[in-house]
């Protein structure tokens, strides 16, 4: 646990300078009314949205008229609590496939908001953490690129692969990889997709098609519908993130990048707008850098706190 809160709170110092108004510097700091009143500002600019931030501004407030020697780290710590308070609920596990099958989770979402690299870095940490065989079906028959990229990443950490045909068709690969993991026994399916737009209706209709292909094979899948987020982009996602849950049907999300961004505060709103748990975070690029999403880690992570 005391990981987690470490790691949570390193990846996210960016948003936490931002949140207190650079008061993370300033956490022993008897705050005056004018820090009170930048605060508002500051929660604004790291992306909290106006709901979470007014309701974090009513609990500071109703707090500082209740005890002027209120200092950085007792607003940092009322923050952690309200936002604890909103992500309840946003902690979650994969689900399964019945006994026999694999469990297939298919990633969506915009082009670079890291679904490939993430594709590679869930395998290794399902791998990990459940000591079970993962494969990897990559369905992005768009670019070259992203089949040898993520056939590199394979590679990298012993997970084998479905490999696309550049321009073919994307349900054809994810029918041919879950043939595969069920005549091989593995217990894991985890398919990579092209990034789309979520305003291009023809590549929307084309995950559509991903899944119907699937549910052929086993009328449940895929189990997960998972959309990656750029966590840099905060909450200029929402709008992208209603879409494919329209078009798909999202069980789920990860979040990348929390890493250096000053905009963290976004996962409150978006959680709010889609209510499905976050499944896990992107804290930076290394294979272990994807981690399970914890709301306690997070929330005080995000006011600079452990
Ligand atoms: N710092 C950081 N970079 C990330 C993270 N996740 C992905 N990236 C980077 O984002 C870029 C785009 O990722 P990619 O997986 O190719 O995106 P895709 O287009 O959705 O498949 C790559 O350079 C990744 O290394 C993260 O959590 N932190
Ligand atoms: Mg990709």
């Amino acid at each position: 646990m005391f990981s987690a809160l470490k790691k949570f709170k390193d990846a996210l110092k960016g948003t936490a300078a931002g949140a207190l108004g650079g008061i993370a510097s300033l956490f022993s700091k008897k705050l005056s009314p004018d820090d009170i009143g930048e605060l508002e500002d500051s929660l604004l600019g790291s992306d909290f949205g106006y709901e979470t931030t007014s309701e974090i501004m009513k609990s500071v407030k109703d707090e500082y008229a209740r005890n002027r020697e209120l200092r950085g780290k007792d607003v940092a710590e009322i923050g952690a609590a309200v936002l604890e308070k909103i992500l309840s609920g946003a902690n979650g596990d994969f689900k399964r496939a019945a006994e026999g099958f694999p469990t297939v989770i298919c990633l969506v979402g915009v082009n670079g908001a890291g679904k490939t690299t993430t594709a590679a870095k869930l395998a290794y940490m399902i791998r990990k953490k459940f000591g079970e065989d993962v494969l990897i079906g990559s369905c992005d028959t768009f670019r070259a690129a992203a089949n040898a990229q993520l056939k590199e990443w394979a590679g990298r950490i012993g997970v084998d692969l479905v490999e696309s045909r550049q321009g073919g068709d994307s349900a054809a690969t994810a029918w041919d990889a879950w043939h595969s993991a069920k005549a091989r026994g593995f217990k894991w399916l985890i398919l990579d997709t092209a990034g789309r737009l979520h305003t291009k209706e023809n590549l929307m209709a084309e995950l559509a098609k991903i899944r119907r292909v699937l549910s052929k094979n086993d009328p449940d899948a895929p189990h997960n519908s998972i959309i990656v987020i750029d966590g840099s982009l905060g909450s200029n996602s929402i709008e992208q993130a209603k879409a494919f849950d329209k078009a798909f049907g999202l069980t789920g999300m990860i979040v990348t990048k929390l890493d250096g961004t000053g905009k963290g505060g976004a996962v409150a709103g978006i959680y709010k707008t889609l209510k499905i748990p976050i499944l896990c975070v992107g804290l930076g690029e290394k294979t272990e850098d994807l981690q399970d999403f914890d709301v306690r880690a997070y929330s005080r992570g995000v006011f600079g706190l452990e």
